[in-house]
């Protein structure tokens, strides 16, 4: 069946796309509708078109899949040209989502008009491109350089309100109306003899003020910082207001194909399609259906807890959350609530949705309450004798169905799962703080855990917006077991003479949002430290007994003023001085290359050691986890892709130059052997 099709009626010539899942442009697409692009122009009783599409959205725009390769004709641009060069009116008819080349090819339609649902966006720049079939000189034409901008540089959609409100849709209709108003639209146009074209148009873009870019690019600086696309969005849309549109066309087809060509892009659609992979569950019986989930239940109504909890709540499903003390429950209900509403102040739920949201949730103090859920996870104190106990007590109360959970950052879920008498129920959710928020879920398979509550896990991980990631059972699983590696080696720097904010900003500058002494500060130093037991034996200790815990008490590894901001600490610098000089190392000077390269290639090295124990699936999966959960820059791809970028074998011969000082550090023989053959972690 073709993936585009015309079919008249009357005067109006309708064209179909129907390309599942996303109506991606691809070079097939493209010359279909070439082809009807050719009918129309042949055909003098088609008096106007309509161009519309099967399927749960518009498009998704080109297809990323074929990026990389050489451009094949009709590309995308000349496709669109060729539709705005038509002397018959277009308009086009948006079922739903309508991104990049899904945007682009509306634009270069007469008329648009769209569903309420629709999300029309460009969001290229995400995936380390520009829009480069018109977007950058075609859209600010039609609704001005100020609502341009943010669309192009951010990368995220509008709304089919306000497309309507900024011009760029010229009418909203109901779905079920879509196609008949589509067709009554182009009717009633046909006659008319002149349109809008928006290549031609200069209108909301004369007199544009220069100021505009400089003053955009002061206000997002960070968000900038050290990424090639969106500077090159912005250059391109200054340009659409300076150049006649050929010329502007003609440098944003340069700026693309100098975007697409290079490392960061390459990484991002690496980080795309990783996240998707991940996704997938290799040897996972096709015929598998993911068990029903209507209610869970949670257990900690602590900030683990109460953020897991709402993540289901928001989703819709009924939470049951148990507490052992009622001043808890109520704090944690409260702070769930408080959360609700600040999210509400700022216009991303209504004042309605929150409190449906609160109505699912059920507080109790009584374990017996959570008899009925169809999932229960476990969110208390991560210490294995309490999980142990707890889950011994769930499998006398839960159904036997039921899906017991423990949400451990480092805990063998084998060891949990033995505790029961259904160790097939029993997996590993890892969810990440603030869990309401970060993207990542550990899903942790145990040995004995079934095929059918894996697919359950990973298909509820999706329902509730998580990009899951499966791993096995090891300390500290795919995330905490790298972080680990790395934090071995920070500390180990602090004995050989480098100093935290040094440490830190080599991170910093490498694009992570903090460093490994900043997060201990932010996360509090206290974490596992106990004032009874505590006997100065590490820089930590000593810093947490002279009530330097962390941000919380004004001062860590950093002090910290009224606004939080950090300084270098003559204090904690002092304490880790004593140490180093009592450590037997040798003090030097150590430069920002070897820092670098001592933190970032044993994260490698452990990765590597990961795959090579059939932890993580595939080495896509231990990129999504770092990119989604621990701050890793994604136009870098994650360690393995980075890694991949720079050459295993530097990778394997700074981890050999730097051996002696890493004692601890075991390479990888999968590492050592992709390195010799000059092969990838990722394909
Ligand atoms: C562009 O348009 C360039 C032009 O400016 C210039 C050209 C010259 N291509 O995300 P999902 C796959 S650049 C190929 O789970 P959802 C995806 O990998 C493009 N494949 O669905 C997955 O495959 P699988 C600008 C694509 O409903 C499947 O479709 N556009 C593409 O959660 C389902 O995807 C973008 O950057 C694609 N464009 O979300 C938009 N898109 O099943 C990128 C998806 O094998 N796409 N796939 O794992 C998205 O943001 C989301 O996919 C979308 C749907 C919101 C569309």
């Amino acid at each position: 069946m073709s993936k585009v099709t015309t079919q008249r009626e009357g005067n109006v010539l309708v064209v179909t796309l129907d390309n599942p899942p996303v109506n991606a442009f691809s070079t097939e697409v493209r010359n279909a509708m070439a082809d009807a692009v050719g009918e129309v122009a042949a055909d003098d009783t088609v008096e106007a078109v309509v161009i519309r599409a099967e399927g749960r959205m518009f498009s998704g725009g080109a297809d990323i899949t074929e990026f990389g390769s050489a451009p094949v004709h009709p590309t995308l641009p000349e496709l669109i040209d060729a539709i705005e060069d038509l002397d018959k009116p277009v308009v086009i008819a948006l079922n739903g989502t309508a991104l990049g080349g899904g945007c682009e090819i509306a634009l270069g339609c007469n008329y648009r008009i769209a569903v309420p649902g629709a999300k029309i966006g460009l969001p290229e720049v995400k995936i380390g491109i520009l829009p480069g079939a018109g977007g950058t000189q075609r859209l600010p034409r039609v609704v001005g350089v100020e609502e341009a901008l943010p669309i192009i540089v951010t990368g995220n959609p509008v709304s089919a309100q306000k497309a309507e409100e900024i011009g760029l849709v010229d009418r909203i209709v109901a779905p079920e109306a879509l196609r008949e108003e589509a067709i009554a639209f182009a009717r009633e146009v046909a006659g008319r003899a002149e349109h809008p074209v928006s290549s031609r148009r200069t209108d909301r873009i004369e007199g544009s003020d220069p100021a505009v870019f400089d003053q955009f690019r002061a206000r997002h600086a960070r968000r900038l910082q050290g990424l090639d696309a969106p500077a090159k969005c912005i250059e391109a849309v200054e340009l659409a207001t300076r150049l006649p549109y050929d010329e502007g066309i003609a440098k944003e087809r340069e700026f693309f194909m100098e975007l697409v060509n290079g490392d960061q892009s390459k990484a991002l659609r690496h980080v795309f399609f990783a996240e998707r992979q991940a996704g997938k569950i290799d040897g996972l019986p096709k015929d598998v259906q993911p068990l029903p989930v209507r209610k869970v239940g949670i257990i900690g109504a602590g900030t683990m807890g109460g953020g897991i909890a709402m993540n289901f709540l928001t989703a819709g499903y009924d939470v049951v959350m148990v507490e052992r003390q009622q001043d808890a429950l109520d704090r944690g209900t409260a702070i769930m609530r408080k959360n609700y509403e600040a999210t509400a102040r700022k216009g991303r739920m209504t004042g309605e949705q929150v409190e449906a949201a609160m109505g699912r949730l059920t507080p109790v103090l009584d374990m017996q309450a959570l008899a009925d859920c169809d999932l229960v996870i476990e969110a208390v104190f991560e210490l294995m004798e309490i999980k142990k106990d707890v889950f011994g007590q769930l499998d006398t109360i839960c159904k036997p169905e039921a899906i017991l959970a423990s949400n451990t950052s480092y805990l063998d879920v084998n060891a949990i799962a033995a505790c029961t008498s259904r160790p097939e129920q029993v997996l590993g959710l890892h969810f990440f703080s603030p869990a309401n928020i970060m993207r990542l879920l550990e899903v942790v398979r145990g040995d004995k855990t079934s095929p059918q509550v894996l697919a359950t896990a990973m298909d509820l991980a999706r329902k509730i917006g998580k990009v899951a990631v499966v791993s096995g059972v090891c300390h500290g699983f795919i995330g905490n077991r790298m972080l680990g590696a790395r934090q071995d080696q920070a500390n180990a720097l602090l004995m050989e003479g480098a100093l935290p904010a040094q440490v830190d900003q080599v991170l910093l500058d490498f694009g992570f949002p903090m460093g490994p002494f900043q997060m201990a500060d932010l996360a509090g130093l206290d974490i596992g430290w106990d004032p009874d037991k505590t006997s100065s034996s590490t820089v930590r200790e000593v810093l947490c007994e002279q009530g330097r815990r962390g941000q919380k008490t004004g001062g860590g590894f950093y002090d910290y003023g009224e606004d939080r901001q950090r300084t270098p600490s003559e204090a904690a610098n002092a304490v880790i001085r004593d140490f180093a000089a009592r450590s037997g190392n040798e003090q030097r000077d150590i430069t920002d290359d070897e820092i670098r390269e001592r933190l970032l290639y044993p994260m490698v090295n452990e990765g590597a050691l990961i795959l090579e124990e059939g932890i993580a699936q595939r080495a896509g999966d231990i990129d999504t986890v770092w990119v989604n959960g621990y701050g890793w820059p994604p136009h870098t791809g994650g360690p393995m892709f980075w890694a991949d970028t720079i050459g295993l074998d530097k990778v394997l011969a700074g981890l050999e130059r730097h051996a002696e000082r890493m004692p601890d550090v075991k390479i990888s023989q999968l590492l050592r052997d992709k390195a010799a053959s000059g092969g990838r972690f990722n394909g």
